[in-house]
Order: structure tokens, then sequence, then C-alpha cells
């Protein structure tokens, strides 16, 4: 048997606190409401929570604005509920992966209280500064949600960097004194017994803005292994670095299991194939496909024994798959099952976004419905520079980020039983038909779907070990490969799209194959695949 971590084998489940379950009636999910799902998701069979940020937060965005690192936001709950959330996920087998901002803090940080009180505090210099060119800003560096990189500040007399919102001033890790005083709230973190980091826009750490390098500066991979020496390194915590300017070249270099960096990286390549070349990710265009075989077939070849992936299509800053690349109106549950398959034989750790298992659909709102900073300052931006309405609410049902972040559908009572309260932003109105209570009982639902993926990785070796095999690579409708792992070989055919294909089955199979899962209900064709069918075979 080949040795492996327990997080190659582990399957993590994205919780968005905000939208998971509320305890109280506030409207707002919180940990006492997760602990009371813990059984739920055991059931699904996950190892592991990556809990997104539930420290203390202004709430600018959603707790990605951290105003102290070491308490818990009074909205989500006291830090005796996240002791009790991590010894009763414990009790589960279930490890807290803590989400960590550490590219940038809140404005509303004592650090940035500090910075902002004259240029000779001590913390003036845990952020980045700069005096402007003739009253204008140093550059012309532009935040990801829209307007300028850079805040002036009158009192100092200074400019400060954000590559976000404005209330999210980026960290400069530069200082040795702002390391070092992250790295000891890592550490207070690691002692309170949670089982990894899930690390922010890690890649942006490094930045230089006066020569506008943002991702992967020069200095990234020191600082990086100078976080693992003095934290995690040595630990069997996993460390996930959040990285979207990754190149498999870049990916080894977070991941190798010699690099005393991280466990693995999750990166975007994947989920960026339908935008307009140079576009932003508003400028919608139709999936390419076959590109999207080539790269995960690329990631899988390169990382494969030199690095280790994160496996996902969903998490809380992309828009449902089901109705992205699935077909969320008749062919709902098939296609969201299609698309676990595809994913659920690739070497990886897969990650499941909190409602995914049931296959929840976009939210598609009018404007007031939505509360994403992202999502509004775009909607601004782009009607002011003369799209239609119609244009941008479709590009937002499309992208935005609300789409995904809507209450989870626990059962069909009000609120879909997330709340007994005012939900903080709507419930979408399909939970009468899409929740948790009627897919649990149901062994033909997506729920119970998940749950055997869950397990036949589990057990299968060469899921987690095996070379990777595209065929058909030019194909414009069917994802197929194999695995293989001392002579042995898992077979994935998986449609895409919604005509029925010829396929010949015993071209690929053997005498003695055998059906491992399936999505497809009535008969199984030998010379065909329906729409979205998907089978996964042991040769
Ligand atoms: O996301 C990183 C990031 O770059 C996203 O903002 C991305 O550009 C955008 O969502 C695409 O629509 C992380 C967090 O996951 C995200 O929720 C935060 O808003 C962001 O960092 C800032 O902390
Ligand atoms: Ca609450």
């Amino acid at each position: 048997m080949k040795e492996y971590k327990w997080w190659q084998n582990a399957v993590i489940y994205q919780i968005y606190p905000k939208s998971f379950q509320d305890s109280n009636g506030d409207g707002i999910g919180d940990l006492p409401g997760i602990i009371d799902r813990l059984d739920y998701l055991k059931e699904l069979g996950i190892d592991g929570i990556w809990l997104s940020p539930v420290c203390q937060s202004p709430q600018f965005d959603n707790g990605y604005d951290i105003s102290d690192y070491q308490n818990i936001d009074p909205m989500f709950g006291t830090m005796e509920d996240m002791r009790r959330l991590i010894s009763e996920a414990k009790k589960r087998d279930i490890r807290i992966i803590f989400d960590l901002v550490l590219n940038h803090s809140s404005d509303q940080h004592p650090w940035f209280l500090e910075a902002k009180k004259g240029r000779d505090n001590p913390c003036h210099s845990f952020y980045i500064w700069r005096d402007g060119v003739e009253g204008q800003p140093p550059n012309d560096m532009a935040s990801t949600f829209g307007g300028p990189a850079w805040e002036w500040v009158p009192e100092l007399g200074q400019y400060y960097f954000h590559q976000f919102a404005p209330q999210q001033p980026d960290l400069n890790w530069e200082n040795p004194d702002l390391r070092e005083a992250l790295y000891r709230m890592l550490n207070f973190w690691i002692a309170e017994g949670i089982g990894g980091f899930r690390l922010d826009v890690i890649d942006l750490i490094g930045k230089d803005p006066d020569q506008k390098v943002t991702s992967n500066g020069p200095k990234l991979h020191d600082y990086i292994k100078e976080m693992n020496l003095n934290t995690f390194g040595g630990t069997d915590l996993v460390t996930v670095g959040e990285t979207w300017g990754a190149t498999p070249e870049l990916g080894r270099r977070y991941s190798n299991p010699a690099g005393n960096e991280f466990s693995m990286v999750f990166q975007f390549e994947h989920v960026r194939l339908d935008q307009q070349p140079g576009g932003k990710k508003w400028d919608l265009a139709p999936l390419d496909f076959r590109k999207l075989k080539q790269v995960i077939a690329k990631w899988q070849t390169e990382l494969h024994d030199t690095g280790w992936n994160s496996l996902f299509w969903n998490n809380h800053d992309l828009p449902r798959i089901v109705s992205r690349w699935g077909n969320d109106r008749e062919y709902r549950e098939k296609s969201a099952k299609m698309l676990a398959t595809v994913l659920y034989g690739l070497e990886g750790t897969p990650y499941i976004y909190q409602g995914e298992e049931l296959g929840m659909t976009n939210a598609r709102y009018s404007i007031e419905d939505y509360r994403d900073i992202e999502l509004l300052n775009l909607y601004k931006e782009r009607i002011q520079a003369g799209y239609t309405e119609q244009e941008v609410m479709r590009s937002i049902h499309a992208k935005g980020r609300d789409t995904a972040r809507t209450p989870m559908q626990w059962d069909n009572s009000r609120n879909a039983g997330f709340t007994r309260g005012e939900p903080w932003i709507k419930v979408n109105p399909d939970y009468t038909e899409i929740n948790a209570a009627s897919q649990i009982t149901d062994p033909q639902s997506v729920f119970c779907y998940y749950r055997r993926l869950i397990q036949l990785r589990k057990k299968n070796e060469i899921i987690r070990f095996g070379a990777f095999r595209l065929h058909l690579p030019e194909d414009e409708d069917l994802f197929v490969y194999s695995r293989m792992w001392q002579g042995r070989e898992i077979f994935i055919a998986c449609n895409f799209h919604d005509k029925e294909r010829e396929f010949i089955w015993a071209d690929y199979l053997s005498e003695s194959s055998e059906l491992l899962i399936t999505n497809e209900l009535e008969n199984l064709e030998a010379r065909s695949i329906k729409p979205y069918e998907a089978r996964m075979y042991l040769i």
C-alpha cells in the first residue's frame, strides 16, 4: 500500500456561515446552527469543513475583511461556540479548516486605525502607503471590485494600497513585525485545535505595487516558506492556498511534498473558460468545452506525483455549476450528477460547496435583492458605462457571486428551514422542490449520488493515485478518461450536453468490467450515451 496523507483521501465541504443555518432567528447563519447540522454532513461522508471567515468583521465583504483575527464575530457566535464546533466536529472525525485572510485586513482593524495616526506610528508600515504624484495616486492600478487601488487619507497626506474594496487595505508583508504578528495568530488557532487553513488570495501577499505586480511577486515563496516554518510546517494540518494566478509549474511549487509550502493549491484555470478572451468574468462567452478538457488534463498530468490539486466546480465566488455548465431545467438532477462524476474520478481533493450536493441552482433575482459588494459595484459601473439593464442582469445572473450565496435549502417549510426570522438575503424560491429533507431519503437523489461517489473514492486506490489519460480530446460533447494504477483501470465517460450520441462502450470495456456508478436510471445502452449520462467502470 502506498502511503498517503489524510487529506489526500478526504472530501472537504465548504460552509458559507452566513447562509448555512441560523439558530437564533436573526436571519444570519451562525456557529450553533452549523453544530446542529454536523450529523447531516457526517451522513454525506465528508472529512473536513472549510469554514469561510467567522472572525470579527464589519462585513463589507462578508468576513473577508477581518478586524480581529482572534475573536469570533458576535453575529456568528462566541469563542466558546467555536471551541464547541471544533470538538463536536472532531467527535465525528471532521476537521475544521479555518479561512484566513492574510493579504489584507479590514480598515477597522486596530492596526489600520493606528496606522492612520501618523507616519511614525509603529503600525504605519503594516500597510502600504505612497505619497502620490502631484495630488494623483502613484499609478493607475485598479481594484478587483472596481475603482482605483489607491485611497487617499487626508489626515496623513498619503494614499494606501488596496487590491479589493477600500475597506480592505493590503497588508505590507515586507515588514517582518507584521509577518511575525500574523504567525503568532496562526499559532493561536493551531493551539485551538483547528485542522488546517485555507489561505485567501495567498498569491497576492508578495505584491510590489511600484512595479504594478500583484500576484506571484518576487518574495512570495520566501514568505510562504517562512510562514510554513514558523507555524503549520511539520504538523498534519491541511493547508490550501487560493491561487488565481497559478500555472501548473507554480502549482507544483506551492504543493510539492518536499517544498515546505502548502498541502495543495486551489486554482481556477478550469473555471475561467466561459468569458471573452481578454475580458472580465462579466463578458460572457459560451464554454470552450474542448479547452476545459485540455486544461483539466494538463493539471492532472503535470501535478501527478509532484503536487496536489483541489477538485471543484463551485465556491462562494462562483455561480452554481448546474446552472452554469449543466442544465438546471429538465436535466437538473441528471446533469448535476454528471458534473460530479467528471470531478470525482480525478486525482486531487474534492470540495463540495454547500448546496451543491442538492443540485441547488443560481438565484436569479432583481438587483434590489442582491447584497454582494462586487456584484453591486459591477452593476453601477456597467450601467454608467452605457450597458443596458438587460445586458448587465444577464451577466449577473450568470456569474454574480450572490447567485450561489443564498440560504441552504434544508426543507420545504418557510424560508427553507434556514431561519425562523427574516433571512439576510432571499431564499431561492425553488426550495420547495430542491431541499435536503426530500433528498436524504430518496436513493435516486443528487445527495445520495454524492454520498456514493465519496464512498467510492475512499475505497479506491486507483482514484487516489492513478495516472490520468484523456480519451477523445477533440470530441465536442463527451468527457472520457481513464485512471491507471498497478495494472488496473477506472474508466469514466460523461456526456456534457443534451443530445444523445453514438458511443461504442465495448471499445473501452472488457467482459469483466464492473459498473461502479451511473446517473442513468433506465436501461444502459451498449452503443450510445444519453443526454448528460455518466458512467464510471472498474475495467
Ligand atoms: O477571492 C479572490 C478573488 O480574487 C475574488 O475576489 C475574485 O476575483 C472574484 O470573486 C471573482 O468574482 C477571495 C475570496 O474568496 C473572496 O470572497 C473575497 O472577496 C476576496 O478574496 C477578497 O478577500
Ligand atoms: Ca443567527
